[in-house]
């Protein structure tokens, strides 16, 4: 496995890997966890989290059936996602947030582009593998745990203690067992922290099972609901449009990288001088992307924003995340 380590410094940084890891084990050490939260319905409208997906999460052999070994790997947007930061705090913000992973990527929606990235990754290291990347019946954020990469914080995201949590989960996953050890799991680090719990505008943390009641999650009702539901409490006091970043914005473990240092931003990074979603609503004045959403048809809207993370949500879904603006 001489080229995989070969690969890890000169190739890896250049994805945006900032750290991997190696497991064998095909079983969550969570499952159970993953089980009782579904069965207290804390899962909302997310229906294929409950229906006959729901035991195919428990073992790998179900998406990989030869199933030996994974490869996981943590993709950071922390760079684009302090640019974001930037950018709210100057003029040019005109008060609305989306989340950091959705911009990042090159304006990507991330699953085109770090599959890409992976398919890369399991080319040059030359054995049969499979992805696993975000739609596939996995834990991924136990996958993660299991490789060492990092602990389950209070807001249930995956925090490694080098990194933060500003990173998606992808994995190759191999028939064959490769030659690297496997990390002992991440210890517990959020201490006496709640500041997570304490952000969160809707009450959306199960602190003691450090788990997300989902219908009352921001994220959900802004990227996963498309129709015109009812938001939950709370969501007309933020700027949030599209995803939620606040309880990981406050997170120590991301906090204390000194992000600006660390990727030598300045006001005009150049990533976002031509990101379609950041022009279209994080810049102008909310009525007038009311208005042009309105007058354009939904086929429009797929053809504009196209290969983004906005397209799965849809016209109607963004007018209706819009509507607290303009309802109060
Ligand atoms: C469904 C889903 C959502 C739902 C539900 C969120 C949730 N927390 O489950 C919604 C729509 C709300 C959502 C939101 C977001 N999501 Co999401 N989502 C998923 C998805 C598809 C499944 C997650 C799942 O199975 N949830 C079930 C619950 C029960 O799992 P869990 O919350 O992780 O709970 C575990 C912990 O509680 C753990 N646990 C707690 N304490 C302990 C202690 C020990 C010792 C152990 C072993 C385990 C343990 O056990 C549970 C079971 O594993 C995954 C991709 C995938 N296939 O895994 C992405 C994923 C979790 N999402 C991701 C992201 C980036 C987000 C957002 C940040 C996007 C945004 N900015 O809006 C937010 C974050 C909200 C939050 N604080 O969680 C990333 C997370 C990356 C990371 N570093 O953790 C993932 C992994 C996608 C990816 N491939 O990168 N998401
Ligand atoms: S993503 Fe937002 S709404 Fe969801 S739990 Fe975190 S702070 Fe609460
Ligand atoms: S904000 Fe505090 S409690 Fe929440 S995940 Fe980060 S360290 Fe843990």
């Amino acid at each position: 496995m001489k080229d995989l380590l070969h690969i890890e410094g000169e190739f890896l940084g250049e994805l945006g890997v900032v750290d991997w890891g190696y497991t064998e084990e095909a079983t969550p050490k969570s499952f159970d966890r993953f089980e009782s939260w579904v069965e207290k319905g804390n899962h909302g409208p997310l229906g294929y989290l409950s229906d006959h997906r729901k035991d195919l999460r428990k073992s790998l052999e179900s998406v990989k059936e030869d199933f030996q070994s994974a490869l996981v790997f943590l993709f950071t947007y922390a760079p684009e996602k302090a640019a974001l930061e930037k950018l709210y705090q100057s003029e040019k913000s005109n008060g609305l947030k989306v989340a950091g992973y959705s911009v990042s990527f090159e304006g990507n929606d991330y699953h085109y582009k770090i599959k890409e990235k992976l398919e890369e990754i399991g080319k040059t290291i030359g054995k049969p593998f499979k992805i696993s990347l975000d739609i596939q019946p996995v834990l991924e954020r136990d996958l993660a745990y299991r490789s060492g990469l990092g602990w389950f914080g209070k807001n249930s995201m995956l925090i490694n203690r080098k990194k933060g949590s500003f990173n998606m989960i992808g994995a190759l996953l191999f028939e064959e067992k490769l030659p690297i050890s496997s990390r002992e799991p991440e210890t517990d680090h959020c201490g006496q922290c709640t500041a997570c719990f304490d952000i969160c505008p809707t009450d959306a943390i199960d602190l003691e099972n450090r788990q997300i009641i989902a219908n009352k999650c921001i994220s959900t009702f802004t990227i996963e609901l498309f129709k015109d539901n009812v938001a939950p409490k709370g969501y007309n006091d933020v700027g949030e449009i599209f995803g939620c970043d606040l309880c990981q914005d406050v997170c120590p473990w991301n906090k204390r990288m000194d992000r600006e240092e660390e990727y030598k931003i300045d006001s005009n990074w150049p990533s976002f001088s031509s990101n379609e979603l950041v022009d279209f609503f994080l810049t102008r004045p909310p009525i007038q992307i009311k208005e042009e959403l309105e007058a354009m048809s939904n086929k429009a809207y797929v053809r504009k924003f196209k290969g983004t993370s906005f397209e799965r949500t849809g016209r109607l879904g963004l007018l209706k995340n819009l509507k607290k603006f303009f309802t109060l």
